[in-house]
Parts: C-alpha cells; sequence; structure tokens
C-alpha cells in the first residue's frame, strides 16, 4: 500500500503511479497539457503540472516536480497550489505562449483549445516574452488537400507523433530542430502531400490546440449555397448522425438524423441525400464482385471504401493493391449517381449541381480530388467535403442550433432510402455484415436467417470469423481490422503468405468511421464515445423494416432504370475504379 498526501489529504497511491495519474483518480485537478492519460502519453513536455513535494527529511526546501514524470512514493507531500507551485506552472505556460500565435480569434480552435484553458487556470493575464517574429516565422504546411499543420501553433506535446507511431503504426512525423527551433515536422523535411501521412486524422483529434486541423471549406460551401444558379445536392454519412449530437448538447450517440436534414434545408440546401443510399449501392456492387472473385479463386478481396486505408494501401503495402475491391466507397458512388442518373429523373441540368458531402472524415476530402474519381465531363463527382467539425462551425456561422430545429425527414424519391445494413457501415464490422446479408441472398435465393450476422460484431482491433454462406461458396473466411496498427499486422501476415480469409474489411480509424478522424474534438479524451454511437447505428439498424440492401426499393429502382444490374457495363463505368502505386 502507497500512502501520499496531496493538498493535506492522505491518498492511496497505485503501484508506479504517477502524482498527476493519483490526483486524478482521486479527483484533485493539477493543471496539464502534454499529457493524455488515454493513449498512455506523459512525455512531460510541456511542464505546466508543476507541483511542491516536500523533501524527505524535512530539512531542506520542498522541490518542485512535473507531476506527470514524478512517481508516488510512500509518504510523499505534495502541494499543488502553494504559491511557488503556482508560479513554476504559470511560468511554463507563460513561456509556452512566447512563441505561439496569439490570433486566437481567428484559430479553428478558438474557445475549444487546451492550451486556452490552462492559460486561464494558471491565471495568465500578461507574456511578458512574446516574440511575434519568432511564432510567426514556423512552418503553416497546406500542401495537403485535406489537412493543414500550422507549427505557430504547437505546443509540442508530441501527442501526434506518438499517435502516428505507436497508434497507427504510420511513423510519418518526427520531432525536429533542438532547443527553440524545436517544432514536428513529417520525416526527412517532406511536406505532408509528400510523406507517408495517410490523412486518417488521428493525430488531429488528439492536438490540444489549432496546430492541425482540416482544411476549411466552409466558405465555399457558402458560395455554392448563396448561388442560385447551382443546385447543391447533400450527402451525410452514415456515422455523423450518431456523432453531431454531443456538439449541441444531445447526449453522447444520440441520432440527430431528422435534425441535421432540418438544419441543412434551413441553411437553403436544394436536395438532401443520404450516404446510406450509397452504401447499399455499394453492397449491390461489392458482393457481386467478391462473389466473382471467389469463382476465380482470387483471394483475399479487401474492402476500399475507407480512403485513409486506400492511401495507407498506396503507400505502404502497394503489392497488395491488386486485392482491393474496385468499387468506390459510398461517398463516391453517392456523386456519381447524383450528377447521371438524379438530373436524368429531375430534369436538372447535370453542370448546375454541386454534390458536398457532410463526414466524420478527414481524409474523405482527399478522396474526392483523386483524378480516377471524375465523369467522363471532366466533373467532380463530388465537389467538397466537409468533416463532421466543420459543419458544427457552418451552423454555428448561420445562427443555427440544432437543439431548437423540428425532426424533419427525407422527401428525395430516389436516393436517400437506407437499409439497415446500410445503416451500420459507420462501425467496424459493418460493411462485411452488409455484404454478408447480400451475398447470402444471392447464393441462396432467399434471406438469411439471423439478419445480425453477432460473430462479426466484436471490437478488437484485428477480428476473423468463418460465415456459412452455403450453395457452391461454402464457408467464407473473413477479417475485419480497424485501426492502422492492426492492419498493418494483417497486412504483413498477407504478404508472409500466412493469412487464409476471402474477404477482409479494413477501417483506417480505431472504431470505424464512429470514432473517424474528422470527428468533433474532445478536450484530453481520445476514443471514448465509440461504443455508444456504435450502439445507436445497430438501433437504426434493428428498427428498420428493410434490413439488406437488395432490399432498399430505392435501389432496386436504380437497377431497374438505370444500372440494369451489379457489373453491367454502366455500372462499371460509373461505380469502379482503380489504384495507383
Ligand atoms: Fe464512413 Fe463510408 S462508412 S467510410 O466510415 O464505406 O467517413 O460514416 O461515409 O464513403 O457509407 C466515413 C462513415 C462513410 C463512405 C459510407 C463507407
Ligand atoms: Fe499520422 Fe494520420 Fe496524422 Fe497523417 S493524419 S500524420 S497518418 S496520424
Amino acid at each position: 500500500l502507497i500512502l501520499i498526501s496531496i493538498d493535506g489529504q492522505t491518498l492511496e497511491a497505485l503501484p508506479e503511479e504517477s502524482i498527476l495519474a493519483c490526483a486524478r483518480r482521486h479527483g484533485i485537478y493539477i493543471p496539464s497539457l502534454c499529457e493524455l492519460n488515454d493513449i498512455d502519453h506523459a512525455p512531460g513536455t510541456c511542464r505546466v503540472c508543476m507541483v511542491e513535494v516536500a523533501s524527505q527529511d524535512q530539512a531542506s526546501a520542498p522541490l518542485l516536480a512535473a507531476a506527470c514524470v514524478t512517481p508516488a512514493r510512500p509518504g510523499m507531500a505534495v502541494n499543488t497550489h502553494s504559491r511557488r507551485a503556482r508560479e513554476a506552472q504559470r511560468l511554463q505556460v507563460e513561456l509556452m505562449l512566447a512563441d505561439h500565435n496569439q490570433d486566437c480569434a481567428t484559430c479553428v480552435r478558438h474557445g475549444n483549445c487546451e492550451l486556452q484553458d490552462v492559460a486561464q487556470f494558471v491565471g495568465l493575464h500578461s507574456n511578458r516574452f512574446f516574440d511575434r517574429s519568432r511564432a510567426m516565422g514556423r512552418t503553416v504546411d497546406r500542401s495537403s488537400p485535406a489537412m493543414v499543420r500550422d507549427m505557430s501553433k504547437c505546443v509540442r506535446c508530441q501527442r501526434c507523433i506518438a499517435i502516428c507511431r505507436q497508434g497507427q503504426t504510420v511513423d510519418a512525423l518526427v520531432v525536429t530542430g533542438t532547443g527553440l527551433d524545436t517544432a514536428v515536422g513529417l520525416h526527412h523535411g517532406l511536406s505532408q502531400a509528400e510523406s507517408t501521412c495517410v490523412t486518417c486524422g488521428q493525430c488531429v483529434l488528439v492536438c490540444p490546440t489549432g496546430a492541425l486541423g482540416e482544411r476549411d471549406e466552409t466558405d465555399r460551401v457558402l458560395d455554392y449555397l448563396f448561388d442560385p444558379e447551382i443546385v447543391t445536392v447533400f450527402q451525410f454519412a452514415p456515422a455523423v448522425r450518431v456523432g453531431f449530437g454531443e456538439e449541441f448538447g444531445f447526449p453522447v450517440g444520440t441520432n440527430v438524423e431528422g435534425q441535421i436534414i432540418a438544419a441543412l434545408r434551413q441553411l437553403g440546401a436544394d436536395i438532401v441525400l443520404d450516404t446510406n443510399f450509397a452504401a447499399d449501392v455499394v453492397i449491390m456492387e461489392e458482393s457481386a464482385e467478391l462473389l466473382r472473385r471467389l469463382g476465380e479463386r482470387r483471394r483475399p478481396t479487401f474492402t476500399s471504401c475507407c480512403p485513409a486505408w486506400i492511401n495507407f494501401a498506396e503507400r505502404h503495402y502497394p503489392d497488395l493493391l491488386p486485392l482491393l475491391s474496385s468499387t468506390k466507397s459510398p461517398q463516391q458512388c453517392l456523386g456519381v449517381i447524383a450528377k447521371t442518373y438524379l438530373p436524368e429523373r429531375m430534369g436538372i441540368d447535370p453542370a448546375r449541381i454541386r454534390v458536398i458531402s457532410i463526414m466524420p472524415c478527414v481524409a474523405k476530402k482527399d478522396e474526392r480530388t483523386r483524378p480516377q474519381l471524375q465523369l467522363a465531363n471532366g466533373m467532380r463527382e463530388v465537389d467538397l467535403v466537409l468533416t463532421t467539425r466543420e459543419f458544427a462551425r457552418l451552423l454555428k456561422r448561420r445562427g443555427l442550433d440544432l437543439r431548437n430545429l423540428t425532426p424533419s425527414t427525407f422527401d428525395n424519391p430516389y436516393m436517400s432510402a437506407y437499409s439497415g445494413a446500410g445503416a451500420i457501415f459507420g462501425t467496424t464490422g459493418g460493411v462485411m455484415e452488409a455484404a454478408v446479408r447480400t451475398m447470402y441472398r444471392i447464393v441462396n435465393g432467399r434471406e438469411l436467417e439471423h439478419t445480425e450476422v453477432t460473430p462479426l460484431r466484436g471490437f478488437e482491433g484485428l477480428r476473423t470469423a468463418a460465415v456459412e454462406v452455403g450453395g457452391s461458396v461454402g464457408t467464407v473466411k473473413v477479417a475485419m481490422a480497424h485501426g492502422l496498427g492492426p492492419t498493418r499486422e494483417l497486412c504483413e501476415r498477407i504478404r508472409a503468405g500466412t493469412a487464409d480469409f476471402d474477404f477482409i474489411e479494413i477501417m483506417a480509424c480505431p472504431g470505424g468511421c464512429v470514432d473517424g478522424g474528422g470527428n468533433l474534438r474532445s478536450k484530453k479524451a481520445y476514443r471514448r464515445n465509440a461504443l455508444k454511437r456504435r450502439d445507436t447505428l445497430f438501433a437504426i439498424d434493428r428498427a428498420n423494416g428493410v434490413r439488406q440492401s437488395h432490399n432498399n426499393p430505392q435501389v432496386q429502382a436504380l437497377y431497374r432504370d438505370f444500372l440494369e444490374q451489379p457489373f453491367s457495363e454502366r455500372a462499371h463505368q460509373l461505380l469502379h475504379t482503380w489504384y495507383s502505386d
């Protein structure tokens, strides 16, 4: 038993526990910035968590120590708010702000910044050392179509490096320079676009300030909305409806689909469609593709709807690219169908249409700029992508509060209905389960008896299962990975020839899209809400009268009136793509 005293209270500490962790566990607040417990990160670089520790012999003066890296020892007496501790904490924040971009009002993180929080906590009212030329001389990397890396706002906490290196195993980021020139950069001095970064956005989720963020495109959306010549077509992803309410004070995991539709109409959207509809279309194409490949004994097949996974495969495992399904992602399929089939049905000039996606994803922004994802006339399939964070900003810019809106429903008769299978795309294992439901029907001519394929629903980073599809196909061996650490493990096994799978689902973000890198940011927390959001997706599926993609009546109409059948010449031309190594 380790007993220590913090601010006069005798408390029990765990073996190897730091003063900070012990204090936090007992509800005592010590300001901190670089540390992030959820990813086991305590580099001791910011030193905001300074506390006074009485010396054991009582003879000498108390020592100042950083609470995050000082282990609790028996008999230790800690003071978190003596005058000396408070002054040390304040000095650290002041020094950190000495070369920090002070233009807070223009920062994407304004009002939601952990540095602002600690500055308030330590009572910093002025900055004696601010050096504008040093702060503003730091690198701002805008090379990526998806992300901006602004080193004038970096506090060198290294959380981004930790999540990219240990969490995602991409290891794109590295500490550069020394002393006052210390910064975070890409290996070999490359820009974000040239580097091995796959724009998964996990580093953005853990950044405490506005140093990392998506490329903000809210203004371009407003331009489209206010242009009378343009027909704005919005889509939002499966996971957005269960992760967005939190920004406006709804409980975690609340389904705010109806409020999002209402908000889009208030913004002036001309047509509101659902990415879930396109997820059903993807299942039609992907299941047919998979069965065809199984017939040709080509295995395994990887899903290809997650754009950060495509980036990862292209940059880290190009030899595996032939294994990826050629079916485009739901975001892109929706864009294509909205610029071909929809205008034909609705009598709109396709040249006037702009498709705008709202995604819990950063990589969807660079997916839409891929040269191979254009229509034959050079039009982009998708014109703009907003992350969930930008969508929240957009609503605030227009004075809209989700709580004050009466939920609405989709009303487009061609591209907004979805099945339960489309809805569960937003969580790990969802694409696999949706595909199994449809493959079973194709092979057996009847529906799967137990619609919910529970063996696919675990949450471990890498899961495997054997699914009985029957008929000529028999048992299908499947694997599902979420997060790029488990994905790398699987890719290595495939490369080495030691894996035996038919179909593999990959989601680059740990948790899948419900915890995607474009989602709302939390402070001092990482990945706490995925399971509640996922439960709501499963509930949406359960409540849906139509649970299989092939039974979606609007999907049936699309094939009857336009595409003919999965893999028809037109379907192939519009809904399939290729990857570049
Ligand atoms: Fe996803 Fe998707 S499920 S990647 O996670 O497949 O972002 O939600 O929109 O495209 O549908 C994200 C979520 C999507 C796509 C879909 C897929
Ligand atoms: Fe690493 Fe992902 Fe951040 Fe790129 S976006 S630097 S891959 S964590």
